[in-house]
């Protein structure tokens, strides 16, 4: 098998790349479903931006923004939530989604009590204060060592599918992103599948500048986005967290069975 793409889908107005394009389920319901036919295999609904500097949403407006679209896509394709709020959660397993992708490494006990998937990712701080000055003795050996220990956590507790995430962006500076896709092999390595989001991240605009020397906006990160996907696939990452479908599903196929790349 492929490796899989995690097609991102945010319910929110401000989501640093696709905020406030479907905040109408029925729109966002429309975009999941184009996105499974492009051959997503899961779809990650999200109601609360993590983007540095984003504020915090109350538990009934998140609920209100992704349970109706959870509910609609759940039938027709795989479906994780994207939250930190256990009551979040519960909700949307109880809508369909069958695994929580869980910034804050903190939610295994809601998996392991509703019996689905859970994604450890790594975060320094919290998105409103993570990029100011992140600083780590040895960024490669403490973001390991850390999901590492969750996802320990985790198994114990009785959850059966246990991902990891160095979080890419979240707590990091441009070089510290990049010593962490380089040690992706490392993590692969270990008892967890890996899960990689680099998609349209601004350490991307910083690194394929424009001709007056300006960081590239979102729009035009798809080169760079699908080059560290492909990139983190090649070194053993199991799925990679896209809003670039059909190009990252290509690419995907192209890297070939997840088990020999890792090989
Ligand atoms: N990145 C974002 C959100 N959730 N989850 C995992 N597991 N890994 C990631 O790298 C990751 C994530 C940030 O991207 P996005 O959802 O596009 O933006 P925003 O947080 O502004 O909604």
């Amino acid at each position: 098998m492929r490796p899989l793409v995690m097609g991102v889908l945010n319910v929110t107005p401000d989501s640093f790349s696709d905020g406030g394009l479907y905040l109408d389920p029925d729109r966002a319901i429309e975009r999941g479903l184009a996105m499974a036919a492009e051959g997503a295999d899961l779809v990650d609904v999200g109601g609360e931006s993590s983007r540095p500097g984003a504020e915090p949403v109350s538990e009934a407006e998140e609920r209100r923004r992704v349970l109706p679209v959870i509910e609609g896509l759940a039938a027709h394709v795989r479906v994780s939530v994207d939250t930190v709020k256990p009551a979040v959660a519960e909700a949307a397993v109880g809508a369909g989604a069958t695994l929580i992708n869980d910034i804050s490494a903190a939610l295994w006990p809601v998996a392991a009590s509703t019996g689905v998937g859970w994604v450890a990712m790594h975060m320094r701080g919290t998105p409103r204060t993570m990029q100011d000055d992140p600083r780590y003795d040895d960024v490669v050996s403490e973001v390991h060592a850390f999901v590492l220990d969750r996802a320990r956590q985790a198994t114990a507790a009785g959850v059966g599918e246990v991902w990891v995430d160095p979080g890419i962006g979240f707590g990091k500076t441009v070089d510290q992103n990049l010593a962490l896709l380089r040690h992706v092999g490392a993590l692969a390595g270990d008892d967890f599948p890996v899960l990689v989001g680099t998609s349209r991240k601004s350490f991307l605009g910083r690194l394929s500048p424009t001709p007056d020397g300006r960081a590239a906006p979102v729009e035009n990160r798809l080169a760079a986005s699908l080059g560290t996907a492909t990139w983190a696939m090649l070194a053993g990452a199991a799925m990679v967290r896209v809003h670039d479908v059909a190009a990252t599903v290509h690419a995907a196929t192209l890297v070939g069975p997840s088990e020999l790349v890792r090989s």
